[in-house]
């Protein structure tokens, strides 16, 4: 059994969300200092979702993810450099400096994508899930979607075909209480997004999303059971967006005194609270520092590294009409 992290997976679980917080602040910084070309959609405040979600998974393991995605970025394996390098479209970039920060993947760790299309991840993640069932593989694929995602079409059509066949996917939802301006309230008939699986012949659990080692749980038991051929589960994680849609949010819909209360069950401090017993304060900071210095350096071998090219080698292009 996976379900419960040992010391040494947490404080990795724990160094992976100072990562995701240095990254995440320093994108703020950068977009006011005006080097970012377009919004960021930041994640910190969020951070237990990814990285728990992810440290329960096996490297070849799938995922998808959203706009949203950074901390499953980081938490499914890839390195600091190559995320920062392609949110700033530089050819040392995972994509090659072609995808931006909604696109990002590298299917060599089974990151297999962030998202801009709205829920467009959830059918990928049943499709691969698919895949994984009819050549016999060990695998699972899991989707992280928004609140805002789950009320599309395509997250029930797949939610049914996945319970249906009893893919090994398992959803997800990162409720963090927001599309856009629009609270969950006035999007979805219930808030209670657990009682939805029951119509997809599924099981759910609704998880503390600011608890890493609660949403680690949580999946690391739904991937079993995905793995034992028992078909896939939903797991509602509730988070809060602390920092706004996006980079280019400009506020005023949000109740200042529910960002304080969200703001003060920080992932970081609950997750360093539950390794006090394994681990002393230093050592907790020296992996919070170490965390910046690592996200300044590939900030500046990013802004350091060269555009890609675009040059189109017309002899080669299917129009050419060349020989
Ligand atoms: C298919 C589609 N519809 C609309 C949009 C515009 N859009 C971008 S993000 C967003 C809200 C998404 O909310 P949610 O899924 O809860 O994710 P969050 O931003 O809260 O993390 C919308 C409507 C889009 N990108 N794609």
């Amino acid at each position: 059994m996976k379900n419960a992290p040992s010391p040494e997976a947490q404080l990795e679980m724990f160094r992976r969300m100072c990562l995701v917080r240095a990254l995440e602040e320093e994108l703020g910084r950068q977009h006011k200092a005006g080097t970012t070309r377009g919004p960021i959609h930041r994640c910190d405040g969020q951070e237990a979702v990814g990285i728990g979600v992810t440290a329960a998974l096996e490297t070849a393991d799938k995922i998808t993810t959203t706009h949203r995605g950074h901390a499953v970025y980081i938490g499914k394996g890839m390195q600091p450099g190559p995320v920062v390098a392609e949110i700033f479209g530089r050819a040392t970039g995972a994509c090659g400096g072609r995808a931006g920060h909604m696109l990002v993947a590298d299917a060599s760790v089974g990151m297999i994508g962030g998202n801009a299309i709205v829920g467009g991840g959830i059918p990928a993640a049943a499709g691969m899930a698919l895949s994984m069932q009819v050549l016999g593989q060990p695998q699972v694929a899991v989707t992280v979607f928004g609140d805002g995602a789950a009320q599309t079409g395509i997250c029930h059509e797949a939610m049914n075909m996945a319970g249906l066949w009893k893919l090994p996917v398992v959803f997800v939802l990162e409720h963090n209480h927001f599309g856009l301006t629009v609270p969950t309230e006035v999007q979805s008939a219930t808030e209670d997004f657990a009682l939805r699986a029951a119509g997809y012949g599924m099981p759910a659990v609704t998880v503390d999303g600011n608890d890493a080692v609660a949403v680690y749980r949580a999946t690391a038991e739904m991937a079993e059971r995905a793995r034992r051929g028992e078909g896939p589960g939903l797991i509602v994680a509730r988070t809060y967006r602390v920092e706004g849609f996006s980079t280019s949010d400009m506020g005023g819909y949000q109740s200042p005194e529910e960002i304080a209360s969200w703001k003060a069950r920080d992932p970081l401090d609950i997750a360093a609270e539950a390794l006090r017993s394994s681990y002393d304060a230093d050592t907790l900071e020296a992996v919070r520092s170490a965390a910046r210095q690592e996200i300044d350096r590939a900030f500046e071998e990013a802004f350091a590294a060269p555009f890609p090219s675009f040059a189109v080698d017309t002899a080669c292009h299917p129009y050419s009409t060349g020989a």
